[in-house]
């Protein structure tokens, strides 16, 4: 059923998101190099691939890997902007694939037909009114820098990214004002192959890995964030993480202390990039385990001096801390204690509208930053109808209510919220499973998960309800 709200302060930025991995396919076209992401196949091996436990870097027969066509955004991006367009977005978020620019990501000198693929993307959302939201890095590494270096684990890495993240501010000035570094930089103590091109081997200590891996990426974003301040004083840069609250199961101390610590370990990165120093909290703990963090000299200066200017967060479900071992649910990457108030989405994922605003409130209460909500949606299977279309009430339904949420915490709690972009706009590969199966989009791409389809694009029952959420600025849901 509808709902009127209030709706939202005027300028409000809706949109949707894509990440270059998983929609954009042509890995091989424009004189791209490889990047991890294409090397990670859909089926059973791709969880131990991501999570950097089982070695594989090149491609091997009896895989498929979905990265490779995708949805075939590089050849598709006009039709699909124009569809954005017609909803109405006022941005788009999507993301730079560092090997379009950088193919090994060493070289001295950038891909020209790849800074020219986004400056004619970025044009075209401009035409259109549509003000481009840009990750740098959202999961890809090239598989040059993997194979020569051992990805972010080396402090190379920071140089290279430097280097990507200055030609990148240079060419787009003007063009995109909003940046994101990392997409979902707690990701990476979790899953570090896919986020930072990490395989852990045998006997190494993974803790120490990671986070020295995350220093790099720390110091790699504030020297980014830093260069983008100098190469236009309106650009804004955002930190990203994957939010989404952990309630205690009870009222239970253990059970509260618990949720503290497990919310702090989503938080330490972001709490860095935010107010620029390490939290107390993170440096005993790390002391305590026995992990260095290798500064280097002047790395304390770069990251106090070169916040981020928002917070940038996806939201899907909400998570649950016991001292107790219990029964786990599904979730983005990293499952958490199931929620027996909730429902779940049909790949298991807790589905918790308030959460969303308890998420918002947690978030602007510590940082005292803007916020914007750059992923949040529901993954599902999307069966259409004898007549082609597609009836997805019940993604409505989940938008609805996480949009409510959202407008609430922004009128009724007063959290400042610059935009929300929804994932996955248009349908693409999932990235924690390769299936095209998982859609969350507002339009409908004809391929299924062995990559089968004409790739032709359909509006769902959710494009027409998302274009009238946006005309009417948040007051008809
Ligand atoms: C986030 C990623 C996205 C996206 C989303 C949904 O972690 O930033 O890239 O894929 O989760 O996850 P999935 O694709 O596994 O459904």
């Amino acid at each position: 059923m509808s709902i009127k709200t209030q709706g939202l302060p005027e300028g409000f930025l809706w949109g949707g998101a894509t990440a270059a991995n998983q929609c954009e396919g042509g890995f091989d076209k424009g004189g791209r190099g490889l990047a991890n992401v294409d090397v990670i196949p859909w089926g059973p091996d791709r969880r131990a691939i991501v999570l950097g436990k089982k070695k594989h870097l090149d491609f091997e027969d009896g895989y498929y890997y979905p990265a490779k066509e995708a949805i075939d955004m590089y050849t598709h991006w006009k039709e699909d902007i124009a569809l954005f367009a017609e909803m109405g977005f006022k941005t788009y978020r999507l993301s730079i694939a560092w090997t379009r620019i950088f193919p090994k990501g060493d070289e001295a000198e950038p891909n020209e037909e790849g800074l020219k693929f986004y400056e004619d993307i970025f044009k075209e959302c401009k035409k259109h009114g549509i003000e481009p939201l840009v990750t740098l890095t959202h999961f890809d590494c090239p598989m040059h820098l993997i194979k020569e270096y051992g990805g972010w684990r080396n402090r190379k890495l920071v140089g290279f990214y430097e280097k990507f993240a200055t030609v990148v501010f240079n060419r787009y000035k003007g063009l995109v004002t909003y940046w994101l570094t990392f997409n979902e930089i707690n990701m990476l103590l979790h899953a570090p192959f896919i986020a930072a091109g990490i395989f852990i081997e045998d006997g190494e200590n993974k803790k120490q890995i990671t986070h020295t891996a995350a220093h790099h990426q720390l110091v790699a974003s504030s020297i980014a964030t830093k260069i983008a301040h100098e190469v236009d004083k309106n650009n804004k840069v955002g930190c990203m993480v994957a939010a989404g609250d952990y309630y205690p199961f009870s009222c239970k101390p253990a059970d509260v202390f618990a949720s503290i610590l497990e919310n702090r370990e989503n938080f330490c990165l972001i709490d860095v990039q935010s107010r620029g120093y390490y939290p107390n909290y993170l440096l005993k703990q790390l002391e305590r385990d026995g992990i260095t963090i290798p500064f280097e000299d002047g790395d304390k200066e770069i990251l106090k001096n070169h916040t981020v200017d928002f917070i940038s967060f996806s939201y899907y479900a909400s998570r649950v801390s016991s001292e107790e071992e219990l029964g786990k649910a599904e979730g983005n990457i990293f499952g958490s204690v199931k929620n027996p108030h909730l429902k779940e989405s049909e790949w298991g994922w807790q589905i918790d509208p308030l959460g969303l605003r308890i998420t918002m409130n947690t978030l602007y209460d510590r940082y005292q930053k803007p916020l914007f909500i750059v992923e949040n949606g529901l993954g599902a299977v999307d069966t259409p109808n004898e007549n082609g279309e597609i009836i997805d009430d019940y993604r409505i339904e989940y938008l609805r209510s996480h949009i409510k949420e959202m407008i609430d915490a922004v009128n009724l709690d007063g959290v400042e919220l610059w935009g929300y972009t929804s994932w996955g706009c248009i349908d693409l590969v999932s990235a924690g499973t390769g299936e095209m199966k998982k859609r969350y989009g507002y339009i409908y791409v004809d391929r299924d998960n062995e990559g089968n389809g004409t790739l032709k694009r359909t509006k769902k029952k959710s494009f027409d309800w998302y274009k009238e959420v946006i005309a009417s600025n948040g007051k008809n849901l």
